[in-house]
């Protein structure tokens, strides 16, 4: 089986989606921050994963190691201002979103000084402030909320503050989303009502199990699924964070300037099994090495380092540094409580939210125009 999937030839997987970056001035400390925003990511989720087996972190558990530059891509593309949501896979976008570790950490532990209060746990990685929209388990439900946050930007800007409609919604899913039906439903509303949202599929060519190409079709080019909806579509490749900023920037810069929502089929790779009970029986070791070998972490080290940005000493200390950071998060979760019964009560339902109050969706549409 895993001979025949589209991500055991990492070169056909991969390889065409690689361009060269326009941007040649990021700062070297630019740079820097990112290469340490995916360390902290990589650590913070091994040290998940041991806190899981020594039954620390309830529930389920998926990690994002190996996917790291496209989160913080992704983030570096965008501003403070714009939304993000995504899937349950959430840990990497929590943290290069901004999210301080520790709040995460105590999410992971399930305990009060989390997020979300201890109550949604790894799936649901919550940060209002940092306008981190969650993350979310049901496979596809987060889209048609990606679609509803920049319906809710765009009125804001253009009809509250009656002015240009100046934010774009990034919303992330994976190739496992792609034939569901919110996702459809989603695209069709963003293309028909010129909604300001990015809909990345993080490819990483496997749902649980199931390689991309046994469930999908037109599998090699699922930008073609976008094109049906009017929107435009781009290929990028997700191993990279330089890569990954420089095309997003783009498309980010344009669809926030014209209000069209876009489509990215990001390719990438995730090391780890699906789950943390995953034995990773359809694919094989020789597979997962190819992609080791373009780790995104290693791939910057190995750039900085060869342009002599940043040293042995330096690169020693970052790594010691957010070795302390994490383990730091993981005692002060520890050390919070278990949220107490009468949590079950609170921050369910939300009555009156926003401006929106009393206002019909076909009446809004046509203030919009
Ligand atoms: C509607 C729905 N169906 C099935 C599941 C069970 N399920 C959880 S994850 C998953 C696979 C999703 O794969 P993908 O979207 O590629 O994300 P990845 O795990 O690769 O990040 C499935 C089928 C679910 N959570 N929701
Ligand atoms: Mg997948």
């Amino acid at each position: 089986m895993s001979s025949a999937s589209q991500a055991s030839d990492l070169a056909s997987f991969l390889a065409p989606t690689a361009r060269p970056v326009k941007r040649k001035d990021i700062p070297v400390a630019t740079l820097k921050q990112w290469l340490r925003d995916m360390m902290l990511i990589r650590e913070f989720e091994i040290r998940c994963m041991q806190a899981y087996q020594d039954k620390k972190i309830g529930g389920f558990c998926h990690v994002y190691i190996g996917q790291e530059a496209v989160a913080v891509g992704c983030v570096a593309a965008i501003e403070p201002k714009d939304p993000l949501v995504t899937a349950y896979r959430d840990h990497g976008h929590a943290l290069a979103r901004g999210m301080a570790p520790k709040y995460c950490m105590a999410e992971m532990f399930g305990r009060i000084g989390g997020c979300a209060k201890g109550k949604g746990g790894s799936m649901h990685m919550f940060d209002r402030a940092n306008n981190l929209f969650g993350g979310h388990g049901i496979v596809g439900a987060q889209t048609p909320l990606g679609a509803g946050l920049a319906f809710a930007t765009k009125y804001e800007d253009e009809v509250i503050n009656r002015g240009k409609s100046n934010r774009v919604t990034l919303c992330f899913l994976g190739d496992g989303a792609l034939n569901q039906g919110a996702l459809h439903e989603a695209m069709n509303l963003a293309g028909l009502m010129d909604l300001p949202v990015i809909f990345i599929v993080e490819n990483n060519g496997y749902s649980m199990g199931t390689a991309i190409e046994r469930g999908t079709t037109r599998a090699d080019r699922i930008i073609s699924k976008a094109a049906g909806y009017g929107i435009e579509g781009v290929e990028m490749y997700g191993m990279d964070v330089v890569q990954v900023y420089d095309a997003m920037k783009d498309l980010a810069d344009r669809c926030r300037a014209t209000s069209r929502p876009a489509f990215v089929d990001m390719r990438t790779y995730r090391y780890k099994g699906h789950s943390m009970s995953d034995p990773r029986k359809y694919r094989t070791r020789e597979e997962e090495e190819q992609y080791e070998a373009h780790d995104p972490i290693g791939r910057l080290e190995k750039q900085l380092r060869s342009t002599n940005q940043l040293t042995d000493a330096e690169f020693e200390s970052m790594g010691d540094a957010i070795r302390e950071e994490v383990r730091e998060c993981v005692a002060w979760a520890d050390a919070s409580p278990v949220p107490g019964i009468e949590e079950l009560y609170h921050d369910v339902y939300v009555e009156r939210w926003g401006p929106y109050t009393g206002t019909s969706l076909p009446s809004m549409l046509r203030e919009m125009q």
